[in-house]
């Protein structure tokens, strides 16, 4: 296997037609981030390039749509999705536009060489021009009937009722969408790569040579074209908006954005290597360079077959060792669509919750559509916050400096040999490298947790809050174990939620950088390190908030909520069911006792009239024994037992809780034990 010296990361080029949705982000963003983060931490040489995909009529459209020019469209929504990466942690090296004069000069480089090497076939077609504006029209700037399925809105490539693709010609009644006028055919002349010629070279290195490596859809994908055979496809269309194509007798005609966009990558690359005083060539031309393209499902095509034949036909480029291709994401249930409204802006996000961007990555990390389309739904993020960020990892590191804190003065306490621990990490390294590796990313965040996991086992058998008062020196050592997990997991989860590392970096004191030569460490922090102040690393989403998401929503797109949105939660009201299925008793506590090596727990004896219960309830902080007994109580009756320190305590006694203590809530007047409270 050769040796990899440097890696050139790309992620698509997201269009600037609009905002970009959390769908964009899982497809292809996130996964390209979390790959090059883990490379750095690995001290590789990397760059990580995208930018905006500013040209096209992707962008005209809806410029027209907007009634602003796209020069205008394309300022604003590069900016937006500029901002929007970056406060989200994606880590691009640079950020690029394909509307720069660098970007235009090497695309135009591109197709003169193409050009003089005689790779593209000029042919003359009819195709349909507006007479008022004098443009000839993209496909998508005509309208007109489906023939399949009689929509009167289908568009000239494709007719969005049936889906079916179209041909402009295939249009009945066809109209310019800029003027509602009937086009007229007109004849014009187009640059067709002859991509034919390249079948055999293709079948070779991706059908025969990326079988088995490349993920199953992507492969799949790649390979049904190829086996459908290789058309030409006209690299130049007629049009203002775009790079202009470089040859003396061809006025108005500009490239295909297709064509120049993946060009972009290259474009980009120079670009950076500019600011930063480096040569870009060895990113794209050397052979010990690891060329990788980030993607979302519905540019495989152009990722896995036009482009590569482009860097093929070059003569000079490195081609893409793998194309990690995602499907898509859906929103609670439906297809996301910016233009329906049925969406998640990655800029409504932060700006409703600004400071949860930790919380937004690991929801999409840990449901990545890696190999089938998934679902982002608001009940699962919050259950993903709550019950795994918050519960797992934010609950371990705050129990260890809350304990350090108050038995050890802060400081990390004495040291152990960790020889079984230091097996764990090492295997969790090991996974996760090679999930990341594998572009597993959610497998790979799974092993990540599985070390706070293994914190969280370790306190509970070892249960060093109680071990400390007799064995400070043992309980220490549990606390010290603990502490090299938490500064382990800091590392692991850098490419994942790298905020989160930091603030565990920066709260244990550590010195140094974090790299992955360090995980495995099992005296990351030493013995004697004060450590900050205890904190909580995440907190509990709350069903209001969650709310008012799935809220904002239904409104953005005027559906109507559908009833399982609407109940539940909305303020915390409960249907009359819910009610109905609590069985509330009036009783009297007969005895109590408390229960030893608690603070808070009491051993209680109700009588329910029919029965007498056990019930282990978290009062002895408030009241005394001799406070409890006799007094009469309701009991939530038909709770499901559990077990409490040992003890099958069966219902739950109802207290009023008013802030600085608790109070019985006892009937008034001469009510039998056993009656219920309706
Ligand atoms: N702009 C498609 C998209 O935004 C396209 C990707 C170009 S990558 C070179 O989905
Ligand atoms: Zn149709």
């Amino acid at each position: 296997m050769k040796e990899i010296k440097r890696y050139t990361v790309t992620a698509a080029l997201p269009y600037v037609n609009g905002p970009k949705h959390i769908g964009h982000l899982a497809g292809a963003y996130l996964p390209a981030d979390i790959y090059a983060r883990y490379l750095r931490l690995q001290k590789r040489d990397v760059v990580f390039i995208c930018g905006s995909d500013e040209l096209g009529t992707a962008i005209t459209m809806q410029a027209l749509k907007e009634k602003v020019t796209p020069r205008e469209l394309v300022d604003k929504y590069h900016v937006l999705s500029k901002e929007c990466f970056s406060k989200l942690g994606i880590s691009f090296d640079i950020y690029y536009r394909t509307t720069e004069k660098l970007h235009f000069e090497t695309a135009q480089n591109f197709f003169l060489d193409f050009y003089k090497k005689g790779l593209f076939e000029e042919r003359i077609s009819e195709q349909y021009y507006d007479e008022e504006t004098k443009n000839f029209l993209a496909d998508r700037y005509i309208q007109g009937t489906c023939p399949n399925c009689s929509s009167e809105r289908a568009f000239g490539d494709q007719c969005e009722s049936c889906g079916k693709s179209l041909d402009p010609t295939d249009l009945i009644n066809p109209i310019s969408v800029v003027t509602g006028n009937k086009p007229v055919f007109r004849e014009t002349k187009n640059w067709y790569f002859k991509l034919g010629d390249y079948e055999n070279w293709l079948k070779e290195w991706l059908v025969d040579g990326k079988k088995g490596q490349w993920k199953a859809n992507t492969y799949g994908q790649a390979k049904s074209w190829i086996d459908a055979g290789l058309q030409a496809r006209s690299m130049t269309r007629d049009g203002d908006w775009g790079v202009p194509v470089p040859l003396d007798n061809a006025k108005g005609k500009i490239l295909y954005v297709w064509f120049d966009a993946p060009i972009g990558y290259i474009s980009a690359t120079k670009q950076w290597a500019l600011d930063n005083k480096k040569n870009w060539e060895p990113y794209w031309k050397s052979q010990d360079t690891k060329l990788v393209h980030f993607v979302g499902k519905d540019n495989i095509v152009f990722h896995c077959i036009i482009f590569p034949i482009m860097l093929k036909a070059s003569g000079d480029y490195i081609l893409p060792e793998d194309v990690p291709a995602n499907e898509f994401l859906n929103l609670e249930g439906q297809k996301m669509s910016t233009s329906r409204r049925w969406s998640l802006e990655m800029f409504e996000y932060l700006e409703a919750l600004p400071d949860k961007v930790d919380e937004l990555r690991y929801a999409l990390i840990s449901n990545l559509p890696e190999n089938k389309d998934a679902d982002f739904s608001w009940k699962d993020y919050q259950l993903k916050v709550n019950s795994e960020l918050v519960a797992i990892i934010g609950n371990l590191v705050n129990r260890i400096f809350v304990l350090t804190h108050k038995f050890y003065d802060g400081k990390v306490p004495q040291a152990s040999d960790c020889s079984e621990l230091k097996e764990f990490i090492l295997e969790r390294k090991d996974k996760v490298a090679s999930a990341i590796e594998n572009y597993s990313f959610r497998e790979a965040l799974v092993e990540v947790f599985l070390l706070a996991r293994h914190g969280n086992k370790i306190l509970t058998e070892k249960e060093p809050w109680k071990v400390v008062k007799n064995d400070p020196k043992e309980a220490g050592i549990v606390l010290y174990d603990c502490f090299q997990i938490i500064a382990n997991f800091a590392i692991l989860i850098e490419p994942f939620l790298p905020k989160t590392a930091r603030i565990l970096w920066d709260k244990l004191n550590m010195t140094g950088e974090m790299s992955w030569e360090r995980i495995g460490e099992t005296n990351l922090v030493p013995a004697g390190q004060e450590v900050q102040e205890s904190f909580y690393l995440f907190s509990k989403m709350e069903d209001e908030v969650i709310q008012k998401q799935i809220d904002y929503l239904y409104q953005k797109t005027h559906k109507d909520m559908p009833e399982e949105a609407q109940v539940e939660v909305k303020e915390n009201l409960i249907s009359f069911d819910d009610f109905s299925k609590m069985e509330i008793k009036i009783g009297t506590i007969l005895a109590a006792e408390r229960v030893e090596g608690t603070d808070k727990l009491m051993k209680l004896s109700v009588d329910l009239g029919s029965e007498v219960r056990t019930i282990v309830s978290g009062i002895a902080h408030v009241f005394s024994v001799d406070e409890v007994v006799n007094k009469r109580v309701q009991v939530l009756a038909n709770l499901a037992p559990r077990k409490i320190k040992g003890i099958e305590s069966k219902g739950m006694i109802l207290f009023a809780d008013h802030g600085e203590g608790l109070a019985f809530v006892s009937p008034v007047g001469d009510v039998p034990n056993g009656a219920g409270v309706k």
